[in-house]
């Protein structure tokens, strides 16, 4: 297996086919066969461009094509309806599409979804190669490779397997062999972590709270963000467990003055005596070749082992990991303190002080009464609507004791996968200097009666999301929901799209594949055409299939 190192998306990346400059310059790059793999990555998204210098031939439609599988869970194994195929159905090189696995090279159809997921076909000069060749540009949302870029032990890693496929020349290439059928051996991308935090962002010591720059964190400890940031928030204050990640040019200089250990100083409140906070986690670190999970903790003198800022981590240059759950909600504040090897001599830093607003109360949710005609309808009641106007109203609480409260929504769900909001509200018609919002209590909505569109069983739900981040993502809401059978006069139902679709990939024509056996080159980027000029007869009717992978020694195990 070959790794490749991910870098940061700091400038934008157009899915258009075409590998422009800025948009790849510095991007990680490993030889596949017919070309290269090149990967950047973002809060967000996993970048990735095929430049297969190697296929010089322009295919119209879908005669070149790509698969991109991915482990999602990371395990080594083939785990159904969890690990993913990336790909694009027959004559429609420009949509991205995916599939679960089901076993070894057996999948579902494509998925009928909405996605932010892109690709795009392109040929041309690359640099890479003058002479114009296929490119391919994808995207690919980082939430659904199994990604937490919120836990410092968990490995952010890609693990994917990759064909490349073309009809002129004619060409089917495994990377690696057998890819589909085994995943002992498949390729690791290792993300890039440390966000490039726009220049004057970043604080002076503490420079975020995981992406959040801390000079966007407001005296009273609120987090907003400008809106075209990777992860905007607005007013929003803290939650759950957070990482403080030092600011790299500080702590580079701090490194250099001789500051090897740190005191992380915490009070509740603005006033008082702030006393040494003591914290544990976790951090893999990058030797070269491999990550080694490696253990942080307060010593007998409350003193942390400073990283080196030239070296690699997952998270890179955290401070502290803080577990803010339990601790009381308010306004918590942070200092650190760097000393020499001794822990006792002082290295001069900065003053900065950080202020979050910490709250980890979940919202009251509740459906008080479904009404109709002013009756109250209970759980599990079939309800019988005396004309096609007839509807129900609702009263409801969706509630934040301390003024927290990012949204809420009243919906419906019914049949198969159908859905309908019927009320919904959110802070930005609230906003007010003191950033309180509470939502509502016991309120009769909506203002005329809800109209159900057809007989069936029906999902009424009461949702509400904290206005609360760990720095990565917002906290999850919490919702309370309550089942009701409605019978409209005359009503009939409505038939929807399954969310598996019928539809393969290229290359395969049914769950059981693929259609081609695929090969591996003797060799990757631009020497697989090299030696002898001629295209490799690739698509030989081998059982390639049929033999497992071998197990290799691996370099880089993971758990
Ligand atoms: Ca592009
Ligand atoms: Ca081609
Ligand atoms: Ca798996």
């Amino acid at each position: 297996m070959a790794l490749v190192i991910s870098t940061w998306a700091t400038n934008p990346i157009t899915i258009d086919g075409a590998l422009t400059a800025p948009e790849w310059t510095g991007a990680g790059q490993m030889a596949i066969p017919a070309g290269f793999l090149k990967v950047k990555n973002d809060a967000n998204f996993l970048y990735v461009a095929l430049d297969l210098v190697g296929d010089l031939g322009a295919d119209a439609g879908t005669g070149d094509y790509y698969w991109f599988t991915v482990d999602v869970d990371a395990n080594a194994a083939i785990t159904p309806n969890k690990d993913l195929n990336y790909a694009m159905l027959p004559g429609a090189p420009n949509l991205s599409r995916r599939q679960y696995y089901l076993g070894p090279g057996t999948w579902t159809g494509v998925l009928n979804e909405v996605t932010a997921n892109q690709t795009h076909i392109g040929f041309g000069p690359t640099s890479s190669s003058p002479i114009p060749h296929r490119s391919w540009e994808l995207r690919i949302k980082l939430s659904e490779l199994g990604v937490d870029m919120s836990d410092p032990a968990s490995l952010k890693v890609v693990r994917f397997g990759l064909r490349v496929s073309s009809t002129t020349p004619p060409f089917t290439f495994d990377f690696p062999a057998n890819f589909f059928t085994n995943f002992s051996n498949l390729h690791t991308i290792a993300l890039a972590l440390s966000p490039t935090v726009p220049p004057g962002l970043a604080g002076a010591v503490i420079g975020t709270v995981g992406f959040i720059p801390t000079t966007n964190i407001s005296g009273d400890g609120f987090a907003t963000t400008d809106p075209t940031y990777y992860f905007p928030v607005t007013e929003t204050a803290f939650g759950g467990s957070m990482n403080f990640i030092g600011n790299q040019v500080t702590m580079l200089a701090l490194w250099a003055a001789g500051a090897r250990k740190y005191k992380i100083l915490h009070r509740v409140g603005t006033s008082g005596a702030f006393s040494n906070l003591r914290s544990s986690w976790a951090n893999y670190h990058w030797n070269g070749s491999t990550y080694i999970l490696e253990p942080f903790g307060a010593d007998p003198s409350d003193n942390y082992m400073l990283t080196n800022p030239s070296e690699e981590y997952s998270i890179k240059n955290l401070l502290l990991n803080w577990n803010s759950v339990g601790e009381a909600p308010g306004i918590h504040q942070f200092q650190a303190r760097f000393f020499r090897a001794d822990g006792t001599t002082l290295v001069a830093s900065t003053a900065q002080t950080v202020t979050l607003m910490v709250d980890n109360n979940q919202a009251d949710v509740q459906i008080i009464n479904i009404l109709h005609n002013n009756n109250p309808v209970p759980p599990c009641a079939i309800e019988t609507m005396t004309d096609n106007t007839d509807g129900l109203r609702f009263r409801i609480t969706a509630n934040d004791a301390e003024g927290h409260l990012q949204a809420y929504s009243l919906t419906a769900h019914y049949g198969d996968n159908l859905s309908a909001t019927i009320v919904s509200d959110s802070y930005a018609a609230h906003a007010n200097p003191a950033h309180l919002w509470n939502g509502v209590v016991n309120a009769l909505v909506p203002p005329a009666e809800w109209v159900p569109p057809i007989s069936c069983a029906y999902q009424f739900k009461v949702s509400a999301w904290p206005r609360v981040t760990n720095g990565y993502q917002h906290l999850g809401g919490v919702e309370f929901n309550r089942h009701v059978t409605i019978i409209k006069p005359g009503g009939l139902a409505l038939a929807s799209t399954a969310f598996i679709s019928r539809e393969f990939p290229l290359g395969m024509s049914g769950k059981k594949g693929p259609d081609v056996a695929g090969t591996s080159p003797a060799k990757l980027g631009e020497s697989t055409f090299a030696k002898s000029g001629t295209p490799a007869r690739a698509t030989t009717k081998k059982a390639a299939a049929k033999k497992p992978a071998a197990t290799k020694g691996r370099a880089s195990k993971k758990k």
